[in-house]
């Protein structure tokens, strides 16, 4: 690839290291943070993703599914958790949650993304027996499902160890776990943002554990709140830490924070992210997470006008057809609650890049006119 003007000149020793793949220190992040020559680091970051992938670009065709929104917890950053007597607090019966998720079953859905409330009544049977019915009448579709934090907390009702939780969730189904919950590990941000979550520590050790019985997951970093350039930074880094030890990580999201309806977004009157910030974000990621396979652009949260853009930026991989969105939206997202097949690849062909279908284990997924096979 041809070498593009880089403008700041602080950003040369890096683009250098970059391209002798070297690895990244802190130092180097906050100085892709704070740069503002959005074009070199988006350069730099596709040359990454390109060397890694080529052209080609992963999408899948999934289903989210919140069983529940009501949460003990009171994060200033959430607009989706409710207290149980609340207008539009709601739980679905098992049935309930049956149906819903095969709602909508159009394009023959190969994940189903689960996640919910922390309940105060809900009995841990309930997500064990939700996972399971989910897999017998669908068994075909992968099972993403719990954040570490809601693990961690059937943990804390059950008395039973983090390690027992997830064997008992994978025996009735559970295939891989999501990454939201991570917002931003440093103590004195989680204060302000999500003081009633886990820490760092609790949810580092979820997925460290889950990987050890190897299940797949995903990381997330919520940015465009109080953070600094440090925090992100330290974020990355010890994802990138747990990476070094356990592989198990598949995908990186970072996610804009949207303030309407939320606690924080009440107190200060929050300006939401732009577009420059998103794309820096996945640009930074890119290009400090050198042991993520792939950095993904979640369109329900930073747009499909910005997502497309995003993938010519180091993201390799568009997240999804949703279906059903309710965290963002409940937080004022104006972008549409799906997108069809046809939709995603057209974003993806029009960016001149490669479109592929995958399964959330970044398998292959060939349709013919009559079955859907991923290719092992
Ligand atoms: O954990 C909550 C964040 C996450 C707000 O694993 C908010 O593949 C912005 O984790 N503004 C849920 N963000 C979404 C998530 C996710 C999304 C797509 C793919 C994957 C994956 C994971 O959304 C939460 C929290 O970090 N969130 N409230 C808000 N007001």
């Amino acid at each position: 690839m041809k070498d593009p003007g880089i403008e700041d000149a602080a950003l040369r020793p890096i683009a250098e290291k970059v391209r002798a793949g070297e690895r990244l220190s802190f130092e180097d992040g906050v100085g892709l943070y704070r740069s503002h020559d959005l074009l070199a680091l988006g350069w730099l970051a596709h040359y990454v993703r390109h060397k890694r992938h080529g052209d080609r670009t992963y999408f899948n065709v999934n289903r989210h599914l919140n069983p529940t929104n009501v949460c003990v917890a009171s994060c200033k950053l959430c607009a989706f958790g409710r207290k149980p007597d609340a207008p539009g607090a709601y739980t679905m019966a098992l049935e309930e949650a049956f149906r819903v998720a095969g709602e909508n079953w159009s394009e023959a859905v190969t994940e189903f993304h689960i996640v919910g409330g922390l309940h105060p009544d809900l009995p841990f049977q309930y997500y064990v027996d939700l996972l399971r019915g989910l897999k017998e009448r669908f068994p075909q579709v992968h099972l993403k499902a719990f954040t570490a934090v809601e693990i961690a907390y059937y943990s804390h009702i059950t008395q039973l160890s983090i390690r027992e939780i997830l064997e008992r969730l994978k025996a009735a189904g559970l295939d891989s776990l999501p990454g939201g919950g991570a917002e931003i590990f440093a103590p004195a941000v989680r204060r302000v943002i999500c003081d009633h979550k886990i820490g760092a520590y609790t949810w580092l050790k979820v997925h460290r554990i889950a990987h050890e019985m190897g299940l797949a997951s995903t990381a997330t970093m919520l940015y465009g709140h109080i953070e600094s350039a440090e925090d992100r930074v330290d974020h990355l880094l010890q994802l990138r830490a747990l990476q070094d030890e356990t592989g198990g990580f598949r995908t990186f999201i970072p996610l804009a924070f949207h303030p309407a309806n939320t606690e924080l977004g009440r107190r200060v009157p929050w300006p939401e992210t732009t577009g420059f910030m998103d794309l820096k974000n996945i640009a930074v990621a890119r290009l400090l997470l050198d042991n993520f396979p792939h950095i993904k652009a979640y369109w329900i949260m930073m747009t499909p006008r910005v997502a497309q853009v995003a993938l010519r930026f180091g993201a390799n991989d568009l997240d999804g057809t949703v279906v059903e969105e309710k965290i963002y939206h409940d937080a004022g997202a104006k972008t549409p609650q799906t997108m069809t097949r046809q939709q995603i690849i057209r974003l993806i062909h029009e960016a001149g890049l490669e479109p592929m279908e995958r399964d959330t284990l970044y398998r292959p997924v060939i349709r013919t006119e009559t079955s859907v096979a991923v290719q092992v």
